[in-house]
């Protein structure tokens, strides 16, 4: 018997600055009732959902940005997400900014977290790649600055039992970083739920001069990392985008569902939100865990060669 979840990818337009957290959550309500007519059993939002996504600005205080955080989860604003998911059986996948008081300090983390179909939550990460700067960029060319605005995160990779199966998270930059994939997959994850803010061009200083990079390799490298996770860890990932143009960029698109075997199976077709479903059978992730990737016989890190820093730099002949 297949272990089906039937997966909701609710890619969000973009939020702006003006934006209330109400109006995104009643986007995201529309959207979890679009999956209810589909069927879905767990919907996934991208990262930073309940507002603009603020870290792409610098302000002169960094604490300034605890506008954009939540305290506790649920909260008034998104409690209505909350009753909604429950009233109709469905689970979700949330990214916000969280503002955590830990021994005495107040820090700001950019988290995810997963509810069960009966509006509990069952799951917290707190994004551990953090990109950007955290200070000014003279060439200004910098569309990230999340290393300004948040800690990295300190719960690791946790791999949760849920929807019949075991569920991890990540976040954006994550997505890029193979660690992420196989350190969900050495706990047996079976699915990755990732939501990202990324833009659709991208900037560098080279020298004096501003140059734009090759804009195909934006979502090329979106879905080739994404893809390589799902195959060489044979897990479902669930890419999932806020998108369209936002505070002025442009966010790529792109969300997917993609399967352990690599392929994308739904992808969306819009900037705008937009729910993407498709059948995820996680029994799916045992034909590569057999075959190519069994951890346990195939994968010998004893035989791996020290790291660089313990073997010394090799000197030149
Ligand atoms: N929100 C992100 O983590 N964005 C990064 C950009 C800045 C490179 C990403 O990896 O998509």
């Amino acid at each position: 018997m297949a272990r089906l979840v039937r997966v909701g990818g609710a890619q969000l337009g973009p939020i702006q600055p003006e934006d209330t957290r109400a109006q995104a959550v009643d986007r995201m309500i529309a959207l979890l009732r679009q999956a209810a007519g589909h069927g879905c059993n767990l919907v996934v939002f991208p990262e930073l959902a309940l507002t603009t996504f603020f870290p792409r600005r610098i302000m002169q205080d960094p604490d300034e940005a605890n506008v954009y955080c939540e305290t506790t989860m649920p909260t008034p604003e998104t409690k209505p997400l909350f009753d909604e998911a429950a009233r109709l059986g469905i689970g979700f996948y949330l990214g916000y900014a969280e503002l955590a008081e830990e021994a005495g300090r107040k820090l700001r983390y950019n988290t995810a977290i997963l509810v069960n179909g009966e509006g509990q939550i069952v799951g917290k990460y707190r994004k551990v790649h953090l990109p950007g700067r955290a200070e000014p960029d003279p060439t200004g060319v910098t569309k990230n600055y999340e290393q300004r605005y948040f800690t990295p995160g300190n719960l690791g990779f946790p791999v949760f039992k849920a929807f019949g199966g075991v569920m991890g998270m990540a976040l954006c930059n994550d997505r890029r970083w193979p660690e992420t994939y196989r350190v969900m997959a050495l706990q047996g994850v079976e699915m990755v739920m990732l939501g990202y803010n990324t833009g659709a061009v991208r900037w560098a200083a080279e020298g004096n001069r501003i140059v734009q990079m090759p804009s195909h390799l934006e979502m090329f490298h979106n879905h080739l990392s994404m893809q390589a996770g799902a195959y060489q860890n044979s897990t479902w990932v669930i890419g999932v985008a806020k998108a369209g143009c936002e505070d002025g960029e442009e966010l790529m698109g792109g969300s997917c569902i993609i399967a352990p075997s690599g392929e994308i199976v739904a992808l969306a077709r819009t900037l705008g939100d937009e729910l993407i479903v498709a059948d995820c059978d996680l029994d799916a992730v045992k034909w590569g865990r057999e075959t190519y990737f069994r951890f346990d016989v195939n994968r010998r890190i004893e035989h791996y060669g020290l790291i660089a820093s313990q073997r010394g730099v090799i000197p030149p002949e």
